[in-house]
């Protein structure tokens, strides 16, 4: 693989942020930055292309001059939804997904994720911070639409029961245990603040 021409890059900014009292996460300010500027700034460089899966505010979102896609589901039906909706969008072999509300997102995420998928031959990798896999931070193959629409068709909502239908590889990053760090509800914002403005010095 190629990841500077085979994989499409997905940031999932499509739920409802509950515990962020229902505010759109992706473009909460974190030192006076949309977090999702956060992603794009790490996430752009390392793939051919941007999507942005979103269920509101896609006039606020298309100024970035990134193609938004909707969940084909409604009802937010979580983050599989979102890699449903994508895997039938991009047009390239793989696509890799991160989550709206990580700032801490590593330069080699895509490089990782596409080491661990080749070395096992496998059709999903998924991030693991050392303790437990990190769902949303993954690497799918195009060809994983059909089985993927089939899932959520039947009901079924959980991540990890539908990789584990597939042959997964594990993406080791218990070195950079920061990716992970996500903001769920205003304290979190408080606490990324320090390290954002510090990763800024
Ligand atoms: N497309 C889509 N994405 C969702 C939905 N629900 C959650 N997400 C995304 O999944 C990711 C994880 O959601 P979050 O609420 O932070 O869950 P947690 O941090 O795992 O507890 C975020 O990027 C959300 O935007 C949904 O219904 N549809
Ligand atoms: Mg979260």
């Amino acid at each position: 693989m190629n990841i500077n021409s085979d994989v499409t890059g997905v940031i999932l900014a499509g739920g409802q942020a509950r515990r962020m009292g229902g505010k759109d996460k992706g473009l909460i300010r974190l030192n006076d930055k949309p977090m999702i500027e956060y992603i794009i700034a790490a996430f752009k460089p390392q793939t051919s292309k941007l999507l942005i899966n979103a269920n509101r505010n896609h006039e606020v979102y298309s100024s970035y001059g990134i193609e938004i896609i909707a969940d084909n589901l409604s009802g937010f039906c979580g983050p599989l939804a979102g890699m449903a909706s994508a895997l039938q969008t991009i047009k390239t072999e793989y696509m890799v997904t991160a989550p709206c509300d990580s700032p801490f997102i590593p330069a080699d995420l895509v490089q990782r994720l596409a080491t661990a998928i080749e070395n096992e031959s496998a059709d999903i990798s998924v991030a693991h911070n050392g303790d437990r896999i990190q769902p949303v931070f993954c690497m799918l193959k195009k060809s994983l639409a059909q089985s993927l629409n089939g899932y959520l068709a039947k009901g079924e909502r959980k991540i990890d029961r539908w990789f584990e239908q597939h042959n997964y590889a594990v993406a080791d990053f218990s070195d950079v245990p920061t990716t992970f760090d996500n903001i769920n509800t205003p304290e979190d914002i408080e606490n990324a603040l320090s390290r954002v403005i510090a990763n800024n010095d």
